[in-house]
Parts: structure tokens; C-alpha cells; sequence
């Protein structure tokens, strides 16, 4: 089995990759709920929503969240009301975040309503909350701290990124407990997503980060840094308001402990030399993933990088 740490677009990406090279029960993917709120009465779950409309072949990957195709009569028709249109759902969009916020009002837990969506969107391979309590990340920047959607969307991230703050007190999911530990994982693979807002909410659930450093699997991240520029997002922009070189061997820093390899891009193989200084192993590949074919082209390329490595410690 592949455990898959994933948040945002590029977390999807790899997973629709991993999707297509491994069958349903080989691969269980643990998202982010750090961003998650509640908006107009309703439970949203963005990074979830990503992984599951991506799976699902709907994810609009032009606008980068929500589904392919929506209409938009809801908030057009809300903004006529009240004019309150800063964060957009889109018709389609509105029917999960309703199911959503049935459900757990009825008092199911959000992993049993993520595994209901999948069913209900035709997702196979196993998608899980990293918690089914409240986590939420806030924002430290120089306009104060903010709720993440209202610096991510409402601010645009334009403020200036100082870190982050996880407020509530929530515990992994089981399954994410398990999948981490299980003797039947064979690699643990850390998504291209942003470290510090989609991959460190996860670590900071209690226990998450010792079960990773403890892993009898092998655990491998693929850089979410190209180039000196992040493939999509505010990454790139936070690393340099934060000081760091904005470079895979920054993201190698960020995970040093946590994993055994790390994925770079061939833009950035002259950097292999420093990211195995650290004591991590790098494989150079082809890491932007446009299409399905780049991505299980990147998910096979991972998973092989993954199998030929064995831990440090063993
Ligand atoms: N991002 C935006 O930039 N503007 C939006 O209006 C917006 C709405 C939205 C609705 C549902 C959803 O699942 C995601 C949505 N996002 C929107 C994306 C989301 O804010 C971020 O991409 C993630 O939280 C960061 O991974």
C-alpha cells in the first residue's frame, strides 16, 4: 500500500497520477483539512474537495478549485442580496459542501461523508480527512493574524507571510495512524503541496509527525519548488518573506527527519549534490504534471524512485 500526504493542486495532481498506476486498495491518500471552514452556514472542505474532484476526472484545472463546467446562478444571485461573493461556490460545488454539512450535522464524521462523496463521484482509491476534528491554520502576517481563507481568498496573499498558527485540538484519523505504521505500507509519498500550509497542518496533529520519523516505510517528497519558483501558488512568495531561498534544498530542509528522498526536477538537478549532503537521496525527474499522462508518468517515476530505496537506518 502507498500512503499519500497531499493538500491544493499539486497534491492532486500526483494523486490522479497515483490513481492511475495503482488499483484502488494499494493507495490511500490523507489530505489537509487545515483550510476548512465553515462559509455561509456550510462545511467546506477545499483540499479534499481538490483530491476528490481530481480522482473524480472533474476538478476545472483552468481555475485551479471547484468542478469543470459549473454555473454560478447561486452567487450571482446572492451577491444581488447581499453582495457577500468574496469566496465563490459554484452551483455544482454547492450540492457536496450541502451534503457535507447534512451529514455532520447529523453527527457522521467528516471521513464517513468524504468516503459517501467519493462513492457518490465514482473515487475508488481511499481519500481521507487527516483529522475528523478542528484544525485550523491561521495566518501570521504583517496585517495581523488572519483565517487562512480570508488571507488565501479574501487578501489574496498579499500580506506578508511570518508563519503559521494550528488552533483547535484534533487527533489523525485512525486510518491516517495506520497508514503511516502499517507493515503493509511500502512507501509514504509527501505530495507536491505547499510544506506549510497544506503539509505541515498534518504534522502537527499529535502523534502524525513521530509516526512519520518512526515509519518502517520508506518516505519520499516530490519538490513542490521548480526552478526557483513554485509550479502554482503563494509558496514561492512565502519562502522569500520568510527568507529562505526559494530551491529544493530548502524544501529538503523542511522535511529533513521525515523522509528518505526527495523528487527534484531536472531544472534543478545541479542541486542534487547539496539535498544528498543533508543525507537524503534525490531522484531528478520530470516534475510538472499538465496533463494525466506527466502525472502517472511522475507517479511511476516516484513510486520506482521510492522501491529502489531502502531506509537509512535499516
Ligand atoms: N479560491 C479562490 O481563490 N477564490 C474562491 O472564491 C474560492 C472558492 C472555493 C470554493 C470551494 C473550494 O473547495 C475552494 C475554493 N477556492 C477558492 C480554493 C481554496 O480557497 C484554496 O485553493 C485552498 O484552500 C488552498 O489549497
Amino acid at each position: 500500500m502507498i500512503a499519500a500526504l497531499a493538500g491544493g493542486v499539486g497534491g492532486a495532481r500526483l494523486c490522479a497520477g497515483l490513481a492511475a498506476v495503482l488499483a484502488p486498495h494499494e493507495l490511500t491518500v490523507a489530505v489537509n483539512t487545515g483550510d476548512d471552514f465553515e462559509h455561509l452556514g456550510l462545511s467546506i472542505s477545499p483540499d479534499l474537495d481538490s483530491v476528490m474532484y481530481t480522482l473524480a476526472g472533474r476538478h476545472d484545472t483552468a481555475r485551479g478549485w471547484g468542478l469543470a463546467g459549473e454555473s454560478w446562478r447561486c452567487m450571482e444571485a446572492l451577491k444581488a442580496l447581499s453582495g457577500d461573493d468574496w469566496f465563490r461556490l459554484g452551483d455544482q460545488d454547492l450540492a457536496t459542501h450541502l451534503h457535507r454539512t447534512q451529514r455532520l450535522r447529523e453527527g457522521r464524521r467528516l471521513s464517513e461523508v468524504t468516503r459517501e462523496l467519493c462513492q457518490a463521484l465514482g473515487v475508488r482509491h481511499t481519500v481521507l480527512p487527516m483529522t475528523n476534528g478542528l484544525l485550523r491554520t491561521r495566518i501570521l502576517s504583517d496585517a495581523g493574524e488572519l483565517a487562512f481563507q480570508d488571507y488565501f481568498v479574501r487578501h489574496r496573499c498579499e500580506p506578508r507571510f511570518l508563519g503559521t498558527r494550528f488552533e483547535g485540538e484534533a487527533h489523525p484519523t485512525v486510518e491516517l495512524l495506520a497508514a503511516l505504521g502499517s507493515p503493509s505500507t511500502q512507501a509514504i509519498v509527501i505530495c507536491p503541496s505547499n510544506p506549510f500550509l497544506s503539509i505541515h497542518p498534518l504534522l502537527a496533529l499529535p502523534g502524525t509527525r513521530q509516526a512519520l520519523a518512526s515509519r518502517g516505510a520508506v518516505a519520499i517528497a516530490v519538490s513542490p519548488v521548480v526552478g526557483g519558483a513554485a509550479v502554482k501558488g503563494p509558496l514561492a512568495k512565502m519562502m522569500r518573506e520568510l527568507g529562505l531561498p526559494v530551491s529544493p534544498v530548502e524544501i529538503a530542509r523542511l522535511y529533513q527527519g521525515l523522509i528518505d528522498g526527495l523528487v527534484i526536477d531536472v531544472a534543478d538537478a545541479a542541486q542534487a549534490p547539496a539535498i544528498e549532503a543533508l543525507g537524503i537521496a534525490v531522484s531528478v525527474q520530470h516534475t510538472l504534471m499538465g496533463d494525466l499522462p506527466r502525472q502517472q508518468a511522475l507517479a511511476e517515476g516516484a513510486l520506482g524512485f521510492a522501491r529502489g530505496l531502502r531506509r537509512r537506518d535499516q
